[in-house]
C-alpha cells in the first residue's frame, strides 16, 4: 500500500513542483523524508525571505511553487511577505507541518491551533485535511486553487499523516487536471470593438497581469494599432509596456483625483490586467474626468467586482487584445522619440539618477531589475530604458523585504526556464535589512545576482510622506551606521563600496557568475 508521503511526492513531481523553498522544523521533517532525487530544497534562513524567493521564482516561471514553513511560528514570519505575493497574484502553495493529530486540541508545543484560519484572509484557500487519507486530495486542491485563481494557498498537515498507508483510490489524484477556459463571448467582443471604434480619444492603461501573461509585445502592438496613449496602472509591480515608447505616458499616480487629472480629455479608458485602481496616497476627488467611460478587462473576478466605478469584463486580456487588433479600425499614430534625459547631479553624493543611468549604460538591454528603493521612484523612471517584458519587479503590496530575496528566486526561476538574463537588484539601505538573509542562499547556490544597495542613511520615502501628511520630524526614520559590505561578506557574498561614478561604472562592467553586492552612497531624493 502506498503511503501518503509517496503519493504526495509523486503528485508534486508530476506537476513540476520539485523546487521547494523552505525553512523546516520538527513538524515538517516527516514530509521531507524520502524526498526523491528530482526535488531540490532551497533553504532560506527566515520565512519572509523564503516567501520572497518563492515569489520571485513564481513570477519568473509563471508556475505554482511549493513553500515549506514551520508550524504557526514560521507561518507568522511568512505573513508580511505573503501580502506581496497576494497582490502580485503569485501562485504560492504554502505548507506547514502540524503537530500529531492527538496533540493539537490540547495545545502541545508546536500545535498550530485553528491552522486553516491562521493565514486567512491573505490566502485564497486554506485547509487542514480531516484525516490522513484526505492529504493527497487536499495537496492537489491547494495546488489547483493557487494555479487557477493565481493566489497563494495554505495547507497544514499533521506530521503523523505522512507515514499512513492508503488504499488504491488515493492514487486517482495523480492523473488529475484542472483547466480554465476564459475567452470572452462573441457579443462581448463585438460590443467592445464598437465602443473603441466609436471613441473620440481613447486611452490604454495596463497592469502587471499583462506582463505576467507574456503580453508585453502584444500590448505594444495594440497601442500602436490604435495609436493609444498608454499608461501603467498605479502602484505597478511589473512593467507591461516599454517605458520610453513614443506612446508611453508614464505610471499613473496613485491618488483618486490625480488619476482623473492625468486622464483628462479621454472619453474612453481601456484597462487591461489591473485592478481599478491600486490607489495609495489619499487624494480625494472624482474617480474619472467628466464624460470618461472606463472598461476594465481582467481575469481576476475579485478585481472586477471591487472596483468603485466603470464597467468590467472578466476575461482573458490576451483574447481581448487579439480581437481588438483583428477587428478595431486602425488609427493614425503619433511619431517621435524622447531621448534619455541628462542625469541630475548632487553635491554630497551620487544622485540616484546617475546610478540608474550607469545601469542603463553598462547592463545588457534584457537585464531583469528587481527594485525596492522607495525615494528614488521618479529618478528611476526618468533614467531607465526598459524594452522587454519581464524587466521590472517591485513589491506588489509595498511590503519591504521582497526585493533582495525575490531577485535570488527570480534568477533561479530564469535558470530553470533556461531563459537566463542578468538579474540586478536595486535596493534601498532600509529595505535591504528586511530580506538580508537571502544573501546567504544566493552565496550557497552561487546565484548570479548583482545587488546594488543605495545608501542614503535614511528611510527616505518616510521623510517625504511626513511632509505630505503634515507630520514632519517623526522619530524612527534615520538609519546611520550600516555597512553592507561587511554584512554581505558575513553571508558569503563578495562586496565593494563605491562613492564615485567611474568606480561604480567599473564595478558594474565587471562580469560575475555568482552573487555580488555593490554599496553606493547616494543623495536623498523624493519619490515624486
Ligand atoms: N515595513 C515594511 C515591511 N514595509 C514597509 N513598507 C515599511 C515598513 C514602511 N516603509 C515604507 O513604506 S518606505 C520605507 C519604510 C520603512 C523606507 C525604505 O527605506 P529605503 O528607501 O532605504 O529602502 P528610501 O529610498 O531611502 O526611501
Ligand atoms: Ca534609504
Amino acid at each position: 500500500m502506498p503511503t501518503v508521503r509517496r503519493i504526495v511526492h509523486e503528485f508534486l513531481e508530476r506537476r513540476g513542483l520539485t523546487t521547494i523553498f523552505g525553512n523546516p522544523g520538527s513538524n515538517e521533517l516527516p514530509f521531507l523524508a524520502e524526498l526523491p532525487g528530482s526535488f531540490r530544497y532551497v533553504l532560506g534562513l527566515h520565512e519572509g525571505v523564503v516567501v520572497g524567493m518563492a515569489d520571485g521564482y513564481a513570477q519568473a516561471t509563471g508556475r505554482p511553487v511549493l513553500v515549506n514553513l514551520h508550524a504557526a511560528a514560521g507561518s507568522g514570519n511568512a505573513m508580511g511577505a505573503l501580502t506581496n505575493a497576494v497582490y502580485s497574484r503569485s501562485p504560492l502553495v504554502l505548507t506547514a507541518g502540524q503537530q500529531v493529530r492527538p496533540a493539537i486540541g490540547l495545545e502541545a508545543m508546536l500545535a498550530n491551533v485553528e491552522a486553516a484560519h491562521l493565514m486567512r484572509p491573505l490566502v485564497g484557500w486554506s485547509g487542514e485535511p480531516t484525516c490522513a487519507a484526505d492529504v493527497p486530495r487536499s495537496v492537489a486542491q491547494a495546488v489547483f486553487e493557487a494555479e487557477l485563481h493565481r493566489r497563494p494557498t495554505y495547507l497544514s498537515v499533521p506530521y503523523d499523516d505522512w507515514a499512513q498507508e492508503l488504499d488504491a483510490n488515493a492514487e486517482a489524484v495523480l492523473g488529475r487536471e484542472v483547466r480554465r477556459g476564459s475567452a470572452p463571448g462573441e457579443g462581448q467582443l463585438a460590443e467592445l470593438v464598437e465602443l473603441v471604434d466609436g471613441a473620440r480619444n481613447p486611452a490604454l492603461v495596463l497592469g502587471g497581469d499583462v506582463d505576467a501573461a507574456g503580453l508585453f509585445d502584444r500590448a505594444v502592438a495594440l497601442a500602436e494599432h490604435l495609436a493609444l496613449p498608454t499608461w501603467v496602472a498605479p502602484s505597478p509591480h511589473r512593467l507591461p509596456f516599454p517605458n520610453r515608447h513614443r506612446l508611453f505616458r508614464g505610471v499613473l499616480p496613485a491618488g483618486i483625483a490625480s488619476v482623473s487629472t492625468e486622464l483628462a480629455g479621454h472619453d474612453l479608458v481601456l484597462v487591461l490586467g489591473a485592478p481599478v485602481f491600486r490607489y495609495h496616497q489619499h487624494v480625494p476627488g472624482p474617480y474619472l474626468p467628466e464624460g470618461c467611460r472606463l472598461v476594465q478587462v481582467t481575469d481576476d473576478a475579485g478585481a472586477a467586482t471591487r472596483a468603485p466605478m466603470g464597467e468590467a469584463l472578466v476575461a482573458d486580456p490576451a483574447a481581448v487584445i487579439e480581437a481588438l487588433l483583428d477587428r478595431a479600425a486602425p488609427r493614425a499614430g503619433e511619431t517621435g522619440f524622447t531621448p534619455n534625459p541628462e542625469s541630475a547631479t548632487a553635491p554630497d553624493a551620487l544622485h540616484p539618477e546617475q546610478v540608474f543611468a550607469a545601469l542603463r549604460e553598462t547592463q545588457p538591454a534584457d537585464t531583469v531589475y528587481v527594485v525596492e528603493s522607495t525615494s528614488t521612484n521618479s529618478a528611476w523612471w526618468r533614467q531607465v530604458d526598459l524594452r522587454h517584458g519581464g524587466s521590472y519587479f517591485f513589491p506588489a503590496s509595498g511590503g519591504l523585504g521582497f526585493g533582495l530575496p525575490a531577485a535570488v528566486g527570480m534568477a533561479m526561476g530564469l535558470a530553470e526556464r533556461r531563459a537566463e538574463r542578468p538579474v540586478v537588484a536595486v535596493i534601498g539601505d532600509g529595505s535591504a535589512n528586511y530580506g538580508i538573509t537571502a544573501l546567504w542562499t544566493a552565496a550557497q547556490h552561487r546565484v548570479p545576482v548583482t545587488f546594488v544597495i543605495l545608501r542614503n542613511g535614511t528611510y527616505g520615502a518616510l521623510r517625504w510622506f511626513g511632509g505630505l501628511l503634515g507630520t514632519p520630524d517623526v522619530p524612527g526614520t534615520e538609519i546611520p551606521g550600516l555597512d553592507f559590505t561587511r554584512i554581505a561578506e558575513g553571508y558569503g557574498v563578495p562586496a565593494t563600496a563605491v562613492t564615485g561614478l567611474e568606480d561604480l561604472r567599473a564595478q558594474l562592467k565587471t562580469p560575475t557568475d555568482g552573487p555580488r553586492l555593490i554599496q553606493v552612497d547616494t543623495h536623498l531624493t523624493t519619490p515624486q
